[in-house]
């Protein structure tokens, strides 16, 4: 038998959203990832916590998903352009589920109603579930998703 899962959910954001809320907002909106943290606070059911993070570094964004696996934490990921080119991010997507851990791939954007370039995702496979379009909701939806 696995040891228990964490109620406390990383929340991972990949290359270029540390940029939000200060250019394209037709297709991101005008919030930021402090704002996105927040709003998690709200979302979150009594008992659960989340921490959100953000890199433009691919092998930091593994090493969090190792650290995930290792404290057993379910992931919301948002692995952003990665999505579209990164086996090894994907690799380190399969640690995660295979621990037994939820990992809900999340899209602010709808990818397939954009350039074809966005209409692979090497992560959809290997994770638990995915939702994206719309916008910071995605994540809420993850959230509810993992806590159930
Ligand atoms: O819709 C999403 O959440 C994406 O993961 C965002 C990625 C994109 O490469 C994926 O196809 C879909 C890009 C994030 C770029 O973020 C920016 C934020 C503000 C200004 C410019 C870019």
């Amino acid at each position: 038998m696995s040891a228990a899962v964490s109620r406390s959910v990383l929340v991972l954001n990949g290359p270029n959203l540390g940029r939000l809320g200060s250019r394209q907002p037709e297709v991101y909106g005008s919030a930021d990832l402090a704002d996105l943290a927040e709003a998690l606070v709200g979302w979150a059911p009594e008992g659960w916590t989340s921490e959100v993070r953000q890199t433009d570094d691919e092998s930091e964004l593994i090493a969090w998903l190792h650290e995930a696996v290792d404290t057993r934490r379910p992931v919301i990921l948002n692995p952003a352009a990665f999505t579209h080119y990164s086996y090894a991010v994907r690799d380190a997507a399969v640690l995660v589920t295979e621990a037994g851990l939820p990992l809900v791939e999340v899209h602010i954007s709808n990818p397939h109603a954009r350039e074809s370039f966005r209409q692979h995702s090497t992560i959809s496979a290997v994770a638990t579930g995915v939702v994206a379009g719309f916008g910071f909701d995605s994540y809420r939806l993850a959230l509810a998703a993992i806590t159930g």
